[in-house]
C-alpha cells in the first residue's frame, strides 16, 4: 500500500528556530521589549502573524494593522538574511539518511509546514529534490492545530490520511496530525510534548526503530 511521510520543517529537518529567535529579538528591541528564548519556544509551529501578535501582547504594545504588516515584513527580511547563510547539508541529524531511505523504498515524501519561506530553505539546504509535495504557509488558510496543512499534503501525494506518518516538533502540529487521523512521531529531545504515537530525539533514531 502507498504510504507517505509528512515532515514539518523548522525543528524537524532544519534548525531555523535560532534564526526566528534572532530576528524577533531584533524587532522586539525596536519597541524596547526584551524577547527571551523561553518566549521563542512558545512560537514553535506558530505562524508569522500569530507570532507577532503574541510578542506584541507580551510587550503590552498595541499597533494599528498597517504597522503590524510592516513589522512582520521587517522581521522576515532579517530572518531571510540569516537563511541566506545556510549551506547545502545544513540539516538536522538523520535527515539525509531518512529521506534517502524513504525514496529508495518508494514512500511518498511531503512537507507540511507553517512557514512561508519553506521552499527557499529546502533549496538552500539542498533537500528540495526529495519532496513529492510541498504544503506550506502559502498554501493554507488555517494554521496548526487545524489539520488543513496535513490533509492537503496527503491529497497532494494521493495517500489516505491513515497511511500518513507526520513528524513534528510542536504541540500544535501534533494536534493537527491527530485531527487529520494520522500517525504522529514527536521529534522532542526535551520530552515536553504529549499525545503522540511515538517519540524520538531526532530523525537519526527513526531508521533504527523501524
Ligand atoms: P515564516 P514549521 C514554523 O515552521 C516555525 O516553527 C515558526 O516559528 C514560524 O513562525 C512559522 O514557521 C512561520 O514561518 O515566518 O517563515 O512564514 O515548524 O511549521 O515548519
Ligand atoms: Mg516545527
Amino acid at each position: 500500500d502507498a504510504t507517505a511521510v509528512i515532515f514539518d520543517l523548522d525543528g524537524v529537518l532544519v534548525d531555523t528556530a535560532v534564526f526566528h529567535y534572532q530576528a524577533w529579538k531584533r524587532l522586539a528591541k525596536q519597541f524596547d521589549f526584551d524577547f527571551t528564548e523561553a518566549e521563542n519556544e512558545q512560537l514553535k509551529g506558530v505562524s508569522r502573524v500569530d507570532s507577532l501578535n503574541l510578542i506584541l501582547k507580551w510587550a503590552n504594545k498595541e499597533v494599528p494593522a498597517e504597522e503590524k504588516e510592516q513589522l512582520a515584513a521587517l522581521k522576515n527580511t532579517w530572518y531571510l538574511e540569516l537563511v541566506e547563510n545556510m549551506q547545502d547539508g545544513d540539516v538536522l541529524p538523520g535527515t539525509i539518511d531518512l529521506l534517502t531511505y524513504l525514496k529508495a523504498t518508494d514512500k511518498k515524501i511531503a512537507l507540511g509546514s507553517a512557514s512561508k519561506n519553506a521552499v527557499r530553505i529546502l533549496e538552500k539546504t539542498g533537500i528540495l529534490r526529495y519532496f513529492d509535495a510541498i504544503i506550506d504557509g502559502n498554501a493554507v488558510k488555517n494554521s496548526k492545530p487545524d489539520p488543513e496543512v496535513f490533509l492537503k499534503a496527503a491529497t497532494s501525494v494521493g495517500v489516505e490520511p491513515a497511511a500518513c506518518v507526520v513528524l513534528e516538533d510542536a504541540q500544535a502540529g501534533i494536534e493537527a496530525a491527530k485531527a487529520a487521523k494520522m500517525q504522529v512521531i514527536a521529534v522532542d529531545k526535551s520530552h515536553v510534548l504529549t499525545n503522540y504515537d511515538a517519540r524520538v530525539d531526532d530523525l537519526s533514531e527513526i531508521l533504527i526503530s523501524e
